[in-house]
This record gives C-alpha cells, structure tokens and sequence, in this order.
C-alpha cells in the first residue's frame, strides 16, 4: 500500500508536527489546556488526519505514530513550562486501536519517565470506538489513570454510544461535539439537549469542552454555563512556532 510505506518514511524522516489548540474558560477568558493535533507535512503537501489516521489505523502504524505523539507533547510541554505556564493541561488524542497493544499503558509509562513529564499535566482523548471491545479498554484506562493521567470523551454526543460510554467509564472530561454547536443558533432543540450535556457532565464531576465555537454569539451563550470552550473564534490549531508566541502572551 502506497500510502502505508509513505507514512512509514513519514515516522522516519520527521515528517511530522503537533499543532496546539488552545481551550478558554468561557466565564473568566483564561486558557486552561491545549488540544495537541497531529499534522503529516509530506513532500507532497499537507495530508488531512481524516485521510491518514484510518490508514493509520488499519495498518497498526497508528501504534509507533502514537508513541511519537505522546513523546513529542512531553517535549513540548516541557516549553510550555519554561514559558510560565505549568498549569496548562495538554489533551492528546488516542485511538482505540493504540489500546489493543498490550504493552500500550507500560510504554506510556515509559515515555513519560524517560522526558520527566509528569502525567498529571495530561488528558487522553478517546472516543466511543473504544466501546467495540469495553472490558478491555475498560482496564487500559484504569491503568492510565493509575499513572495519573485524565480521561476524555472526545466527539461526545455525535455517535450512538455516547452514554453507553460514560456509564461504563469514569471520565474526567466530556468534549461535546462540533455538530450540536453548529446549529445551537438557529435551532434551539440543539440548545436543550446542550444544556441537558452539560447537566450529566457535571453531575458526573467532568469537565465540559465545547468543541467548535466559530461565533461570539455561541461564545456569549455558554459563557452562563461554566464550560470551557475551543473553536476558531478563539484560535485555529497552532504550529510550534506561533503557539509559543500564544502561549507567552495569554493570561
Ligand atoms: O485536527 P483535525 O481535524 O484535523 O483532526 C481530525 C481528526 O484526527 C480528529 O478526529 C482527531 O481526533 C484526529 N487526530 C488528530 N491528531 C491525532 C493524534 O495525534 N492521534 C490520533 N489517534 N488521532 C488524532
Ligand atoms: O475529533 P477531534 O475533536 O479530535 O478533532 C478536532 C478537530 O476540529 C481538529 O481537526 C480541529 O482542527 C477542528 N476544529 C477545531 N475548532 C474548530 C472550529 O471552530 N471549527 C471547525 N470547523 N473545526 C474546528
Ligand atoms: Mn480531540
Ligand atoms: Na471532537
């Protein structure tokens, strides 16, 4: 497969970034966390997530792309810290795939001792396709919260399985999807289930992340709700250079 042997090179011959996208505490304007973002700049230009994480996936390359993944936010949050901001929590996406490696909760382990990061500043975003096989992600991600780290529902909202998943998981954060947020302007039945999230969220002790805010209207209507927002309106995902430069400047 072409695209399989170009993402091996990819690995191989740094091909890859992390962007960084921040996350705002809607009532107060503070940035609270960053939504590390894998980026693949191949000789042929920028290849979207969405065309090379399910090849990723398939072909189990996702497991070695996690690994780097997870080692290059530790550096990054390594910056971070040197900028003045050690509270910032950084939130890297995980596949479920990545779960099915055995060894996947020792390797995190490791990479966290090799860059002395510690796992508290980390959230693992998973989504509902960790639900296909729960008894065992069920115990992968009681080990990552034995090494300290946050779990997050990302997309939450947007499958079928989206409370089948919190009643089986005890997570520390619901990021509710981009799509009840687009039309909460103009339809208020979005707005109602909305609030009815934000509701569960809460009685669950999680935090909520509401994904995709574009507009300062969604931004003015939430601010009431205590919910951290992350969207355009407030930045795009951010390449190393700039988001130190962000980072330097935020409250
Ligand atoms: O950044 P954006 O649209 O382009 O991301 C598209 C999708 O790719 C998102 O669903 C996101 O969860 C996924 N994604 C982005 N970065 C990573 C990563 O580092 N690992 C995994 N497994 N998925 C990622
Ligand atoms: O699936 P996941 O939530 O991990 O992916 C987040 C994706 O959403 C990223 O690719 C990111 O670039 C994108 N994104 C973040 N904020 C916005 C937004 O306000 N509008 C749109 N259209 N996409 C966004
Ligand atoms: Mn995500
Ligand atoms: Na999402």
């Amino acid at each position: 497969n072409h695209l399989e042997q170009a993402l091996k090179k990819a690995l191989d011959e740094q091909q890859f970034a992390l962007h960084y996208q921040p996350q705002i505490n809607l009532a107060s304007g503070q940035v609270i966390g960053y939504e590390a973002l894998l980026r693949w700049q191949s000789p042929l230009g920028n290849v979207p997530p969405s065309e090379f994480i399910p090849v990723a996936e398939e072909t189990g390359l996702i497991v070695p792309i996690g690994e780097w993944v997870l080692r290059q936010a530790c550096r990054d949050t390594k910056r971070f810290h040197a900028l003045g901001k050690a509270s910032a929590n950084i939130s890297v996406n995980v596949s479920a795939r990545q779960f099915k490696d055995p060894d996947f909760s020792q390797k995190v382990r490791a990479i966290f001792e090799e860059e002395h990061v510690d796992p508290r500043h980390f959230e693992i975003e998973i989504t509902e396709s960790v639900m296909l096989d729960i008894e065992h992600s069920a115990r992968v991600i009681c080990e990552l919260k034995e090494l300290g780290l946050r779990i997050a529902i990302d997309d939450f909202g947007a499958g079928y399985s989206s409370l089948n998943i919190i009643k089986n998981i005890e997570i520390d954060t619901l990021k509710i999807d981009k799509s009840l947020m687009d039309e909460v302007l103009i339809n208020r039945r979005n707005l109602f289930i909305l609030a009815a999230i934000i509701e569960v969220g809460k009685n669950l002790n999680a935090r909520i992340v509401v994904e995709g805010i574009e507009l300062e209207e969604q931004a003015e209507l939430l601010k009431p709700f205590g919910v951290v927002g992350q969207g355009y309106l407030f930045s795009r995902p951010l390449p190393p250079g700039s988001i130190d430069a962000f980072l330097s400047e935020a409250p």
